[in-house]
């Protein structure tokens, strides 16, 4: 992943019209554009195929299933587009591992430590565990809560130069330039881009707050 804006838009919009507008205005301001199931379930592996003529598109299907089933979702992901995905941790190594070995060259994501209040009843625990298991297994980073900075910067500690995607700004609370300045590589932002009037303007304001703390 190339980080220039070190911003990543969480498309997680059901209606296909909206999302192709959103991920058009907002393109040349993120370095991603990240889909989920609630725009991947109505629209398809066609919708990731269309996003990945125009650049990155990152699967966020949170895998955490057997090896081998892990596997061949990775495998139709890349098949239609994806350049990243990302998976948890708490499945353990073996499906960790099948994410990155079926992905070839594309990038895997292992979340860590979730970014809603109820990640601290569980993935906290596991969080540091769960970066290591990221680095071990050749991940090609985690996702680590912009609601909770101190977080980030415990999680870079242990990952070294892997890369950060820190959801949670926003509608969440966390702030772009707190993640950042954590050691975030890049903020994952979906409602405060999608939700907004005008999206490419949020997406920009948001890229700006992100190049105070940490010039381009
Ligand atoms: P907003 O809260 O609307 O900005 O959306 C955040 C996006 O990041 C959603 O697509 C979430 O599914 C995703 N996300 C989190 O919010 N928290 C996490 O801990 C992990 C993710 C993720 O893996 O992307």
């Amino acid at each position: 992943m190339r980080l220039r804006h070190r911003l990543i838009a969480a498309l997680d919009v059901p209606d296909v019209d909206r999302a192709h507008a959103i991920a058009r205005a907002v393109r040349d301001r993120t370095d991603a554009i990240k889909v989920n199931w609630p725009l991947i379930l109505p629209t398809g592996s066609a919708m990731i195929r269309e996003l990945a003529v125009d650049g990155y598109v990152l699967c966020d299907f949170k895998l955490a299933d057997i090896p081998n089933t892990n596997r061949l979702v990775v495998e139709q992901a890349i098949r239609a587009g994806a350049s990243g995905v990302i998976c948890h941790g708490f499945a353990g190594e073996d499906s960790v591992r099948a994410c990155v070995e079926a992905a070839g060259g594309a990038d895997v994501f292992v979340v860590t430590e979730l970014s809603h209040p109820g990640g601290q009843e569980y993935t906290a625990k596991f969080a540091e565990d769960f970066a290591r298991l990221a680095v071990r297994a050749r991940a090609a980073g985690i996702i680590a809560p912009a609601t909770r900075p101190e977080r980030v910067k415990a999680l870079r500690a242990i990952v070294g130069s892997k890369l950060i995607l820190a959801p949670g700004v926003g509608a969440q609370g966390g702030r772009a330039s707190d993640a950042i300045a954590a050691g975030a590589d890049a903020v994952i932002v979906g409602r405060a881009i999608y939700e907004a009037k005008d999206p490419a303007t949020a997406a920009r304001e948001i890229a700006d707050e992100i190049h105070s703390v940490r010039p381009r």
